[in-house]
């Protein structure tokens, strides 16, 4: 459970009239471990033996209503009482329950309102079932009551979404039957529960009532449909095709022999290798935002306002996330046609965004009204926090700082974008205050990927460094801590990676027999593809191009990438992509140059040198104090490169394999590593050690 957590739960009962007020408390999201379902058991008892209470309101205390079961405890032995028995209790209860629903009610804790007989909840409230996030299915009845409350089709986009639903929706849908006024909760319930009582409302077990699932019984056609037209989102995991038959149970068998398919499911879920990476993803992106020599209570700053140095497409989005945030933004531009071209932009991301039905015309103008373009860097002077989002040039990114040093006001933090420069160079052109200098480094499209790397030069303050931290967060990323190297965590061991990629390309194997080990390993593309995407021609200029690799002869002949229908690949007009008969003869051609005589490549080949190369960078990148723990990486690259969730990240994945196996691997390979590889100390150790990176 949390760091945070207390030993034990606590209840009470307080008797309003008729109405019993069950509290229970396990901060800080009252997950429902032992202690906790042992507290509801006891309250909900002690409500019903109690001679004046006729209807009971269970509540919980806290920022939430229960979040769900305690995620540490799986993969232990079960400790009693089963949250089955204190679900029965409530069911069974002969007085009604009513669940008083505020924060989350996520998984167990869903299950549990699930069982209750009727629900209330705020405004502001959302309740879910999101196991499949953790590689799991809702194991307590939920895949089995919410089909009989919302039906089949919306059940399955809710359980394999792991949707948290709005207050608004659960309305509409009947999983809550009443939303009280927010911060009224507790009178809320108390009153609806009294209602109940006086109409003398019957004693409703979701479990019971069929009519919702009825009507797709006998009907595969709707599962078959829903797996076909998500088959890509569900490529790789197990969870979402366990979470549809979970479903198609609840439609086509009665309420307990669905139950047990659930069960079952569950249980061979809980116990495999997916759900174990993918509760221990969830852990490692809570643990990222520890930084051990930055207490919890650091003063941070509070930021109010956003300046952002550069409208091209990183500066846009990374304005984008504050806007959406509802935290005002200056965008600097140095010339009125680029502001203008750079705001359109921004417009029409969001106007896309409202055609998907995803906004409202009055969010876009909403947004739009928090950004302010301007062409002069005076504007920024307020700004609590600033972040420079020009290209990839020391000299202009040092000639910023040293502006900003002279316009902000004191206390403002100052912040780089790079994707490689060394921040503690830029930090010195911020001469009067290089603490207040630190990395926040956007993924692009910044808008919408998740991962920030908070990159902490050797001056940056507790204070600037927490308050990224804190920033990131309230802009929906995970930010993870890198230290100073060149690519920092991320793409540094991208480009171990790229640099066994090439070196195979030499060797005899295709861009796309690389793409395709890797894609089919989980990732969203492989190394080629990837390139392609972005264009072949990011650091790459005619005037001093010399044909001198694969992707220069490419760029010269304006092969690309994606954006000229060329580049490693040839692309249709749909941008298809088709491997490319020029581009094997140009990999041919320096083979040929360079005398090297083509050999089978295997696929164990291809996913071992790729793959092994990040483990081992990432092994230095940990030793050498970049990344603070291993967790760490494994979070940048589940959120930052689309690496399979349910294969735990890349520190994660070379324990499942064992540092022993990478190491004898790396080493059988040899020189075919190249010339510069070396094998990480650490990585030696650990294989020496039969040790972990993550445990
Ligand atoms: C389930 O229910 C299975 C069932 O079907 C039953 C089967 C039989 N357990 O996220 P935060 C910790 S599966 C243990 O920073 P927020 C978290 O690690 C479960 N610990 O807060 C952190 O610890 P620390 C289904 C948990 O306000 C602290 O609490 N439920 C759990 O940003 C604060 O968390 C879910 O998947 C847990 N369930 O967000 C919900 N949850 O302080 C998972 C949190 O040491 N939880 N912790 O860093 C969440 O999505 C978010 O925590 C929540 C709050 C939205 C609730």
């Amino acid at each position: 459970m949390s760091t945070h957590a207390p030993a034990n739960a606590t209840q009470r009962l307080d008797v309003e009239g008729a109405i019993g007020i069950v509290t229970v408390a396990y901060p800080p999201v009252n997950a429902l471990s032992r202690s906790m379902r042992q507290a509801i058991i006891d309250g909900i008892a002690a409500a019903q033996a109690h001679p004046d209470v006729q209807a009971i309101v269970f509540i919980c205390d806290g920022r939430t209503f229960l979040a769900g079961a305690d995620i540490t405890e799986f993969g232990k032995p079960p400790q009693a009482p089963s949250l089955y028995e204190a679900q029965d209790l409530i069911e069974n209860s002969t007085k009604p329950v009513i669940a008083a629903i505020h924060g989350t009610s996520l998984g167990g804790g869903l299950e549990v309102a699930l069982c209750c007989h009727y629900r209330v909840a705020v405004p502001s409230a959302k309740c879910g079932l999101p196991e499949v996030h953790l590689g799991l299915l809702p194991g307590a009845g939920g895949t089995q009551r919410l089909p009989r409350i919302v039906g089949a089709a919306k059940a399955l986009d809710y359980i394999t979404a792991g949707t948290h639903i709005p207050a608004s929706e659960c309305l509409a849908s009947g999983l809550v039957d009443a939303v009280v006024p927010e911060g009224e909760l507790r009178a809320g319930a108390v009153a609806f529960a009294r209602q109940v009582l006086a109409e003398g409302r019957p004693l409703r077990k979701v479990r019971d009532s069929d009519d919702k699932v009825l009507p797709f019984r006998g009907k595969p056609e709707l599962f078959a449909d829903f797996r076909q037209a998500n088959a890509k989102r569900f490529r790789g995991f197990l969870a979402p095709e366990y979470n549809i038959r979970c479903i198609e149970a609840a439609v086509n068998l009665p309420f307990d022999e669905g139950k047990a398919v659930e069960r079952k499911l569950f249980l061979e879920l809980v116990g495999g290798i997916q759900s174990q990476a993918q509760r221990y993803a969830f852990f490692a992106e809570r643990a990222a935002a520890k930084i051990p020599d930055v207490p919890d209570d650091t003063p941070t700053v509070k930021v109010a306002s956003v300046g952002i140095i550069g409208a091209g497409t990183m500066g846009g989005g990374i304005a984008m996330c504050f806007a959406n945030a509802g935290i005002p933004v200056t965008i600097v531009e140095t010339a009125p046609a680029a502001l203008d071209k750079g705001l359109a932009v921004v417009r029409r991301n969001y106007e896309n965004t409202a055609k998907k039905g995803k906004l409202t015309a009055e969010q876009v103008e909403k947004r739009m009204g928090l950004l302010t373009g301007s062409v002069d860097m005076n504007s920024l002077a307020g700004c609590d926090l600033v972040i420079e989002a020009v290209f990839e040039n020391m000299a202009i990114k040092k000639e910023i700082f040293a502006k900003l040093d002279a316009i902000c006001k004191p206390g403002a933090v100052l912040a780089t974008n790079t994707s490689a420069l060394d921040v503690n160079e830029i930090a010195t052109a911020a001469a009067s205050r290089p603490e207040a200098v630190v990395g926040m480094h956007f993924f692009s499209p910044a808008n919408v990927m998740k991962l920030l790397e908070v990159v902490r030069g050797a001056k940056t303050s507790h204070t600037a460094l927490a308050t990224a931290m804190q920033i990131g967060k309230k802009i929906g990323k995970v930010a993870v801590v890198s230290g100073v190297c060149p690519g920092f965590i991320g793409n540094r061991m991208l480009r171990a990676r790229g640099e066994q990629a090439q070196a195979m390309l030499m060797e005899g194997a295709m861009p796309w027999d690389i793409d395709r080990v890797l894609y089919d390993f989980g990732m969203p593309m492989g190394p080629f593809a990837m390139s392609d995407l972005a264009g072949l021609d990011i650091g790459w200029s005619k005037e001093t191009s010399k044909s001198s690799t694969v992707r220069e002869v490419l760029c010269e002949m304006d092969r690309r990438g994606q954006k000229t229908g060329a580049g490693y690949y040839d692309y249709d007009d749909k941008r298809n992509a088709k491997p490319s008969e020029v581009t094997r003869q140009i990999v041919r051609d320096f083979m040929a140059k360079a005398g090297q005589t083509t050999r089978p490549i295997s696929d164990d080949e291809i996913l071992e040198r790729t793959v092994y190369a990040m483990v081992n960078e990432a092994a230095k990148i940990l030793e050498e104090g970049i990344a603070l723990r291993a967790s760490d990486i494994d979070t940048v690259y589940i959120n930052g490169y689309g690496w399979p969730v349910y294969r735990g990240g890349p520190m994660f994945y070379a324990d499942t394999v064992g540092p022993a196996t990478v190491v004898d691997k790396l080493q059988a390979y040899g020189e075919r590593m190249g010339a510069g590889f070396s094998i990480s100390p650490l990585l030696l150790k650990l294989a020496a050690e039969g040790r972990f990176f993550t445990r």
